[in-house]
């Protein structure tokens, strides 16, 4: 279904329905929604430098920061893999292919890095310092799209408007965030990244990433990444679209890229 071009095209908020727009709500609520409109930020993305997106497998699921190293995972069947990258210049410094389902969104934590499956319904445990595999697997329902973790909890979305808290030694589901935008729900949620209560995510097909409330799901602020469309470059195709936020602590900068992209971008966001 990621691969279905029209939903370049699809506005990811879905509006209410003509019928549940016209349900009477408390005044309370209308109260809420006006509030919550008039606070959602639009911040500016400032693009700080550019380096290249190197490597043949660059359809990008998941892009995080562990121990100053930027990683990053692919996906697609036959061209799935894991990455490592010097941040300060581009170069793959390792790469683990993975031959046998199509990869997901990654997640370090607990010194465990966590790999999801797109449809295959497992995550699987890797050893992020040398990829060696741990042989430790966990199912789960529906398709797998992007993680990240907070600390203590892995985050993840499945490609709808909900984000789950899981338990990084059960991998049980603790909590179920609905993620709203001015009250309606916002789907196709994709690749993520958890920053100081917040989760910044992208959303497939859209030039979109959403500033998240990290437990009530309230969308507080949007960045308009237009300007980093890697579908318009001569390299690459209209499935190039923005996927890959990886937050570095210690530049406090983020780092984002896309599916096919052929840049990974060192940006800031400034209100
Ligand atoms: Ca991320």
């Amino acid at each position: 279904m990621k691969k279905i071009i029209t939903l370049l095209l699809i506005v990811a908020v879905t509006f209410v329905s003509c019928e549940k727009k016209h349900k009477k709500k408390p005044s309370k609520y209308q109260y809420l929604n006006q509030t919550e409109a008039s606070i959602i930020k639009k911040l500016k993305l400032r693009i700080i430098r550019q380096l290249p997106h190197n490597g043949n497998k660059r359809y990008v699921q998941g892009f995080e920061f562990y121990k100053g190293i930027l990683y990053e995972s692919t996906g697609e069947y036959n061209f799935s893999s894991l990455k490592k990258i010097d941040p300060k210049t581009g170069k793959l410094l390792q790469t683990k292919d993975i031959a046998t389902y199509f990869a997901e969104g990654i997640t370090i934590l607990n010194g465990n890095l966590f790999l999801l499956s797109y449809r295959e319904g497992k995550a699987n445990l890797f050893n992020p310092d040398n990829f060696a595999e741990k042989n430790i697997t966990f199912t789960y329902q529906d398709e797998g799209w992007g993680l990240t973790n907070d600390g203590k909890s892995l985050i993840m979305s499945n490609g709808s408007d909900k984000i789950f808290y899981r338990n990084p030694i059960t991998f049980n589901v603790e909590k179920e965030v609905s993620v709203t935008y001015n009250g309606n729900p916002i789907e196709y949620i994709n690749e993520l990244e958890y920053v100081d209560g917040k989760i910044y995510a992208n959303i497939y097909g859209v030039g979109t990433i959403m500033v998240i409330n990290a437990t009530s799901g309230l969308v507080e602020a949007e960045i308009d990444a237009s300007a980093i469309d890697c579908a318009q470059l001569p390299q690459t195709d209209r499935e190039a679209v923005l996927n890959g936020i990886a937050y570095n602590p210690a530049s406090k900068t983020f780092y984002i890229t896309g599916k096919r992209c052929p840049n990974i971008y060192e940006v800031a966001f400034d209100e």
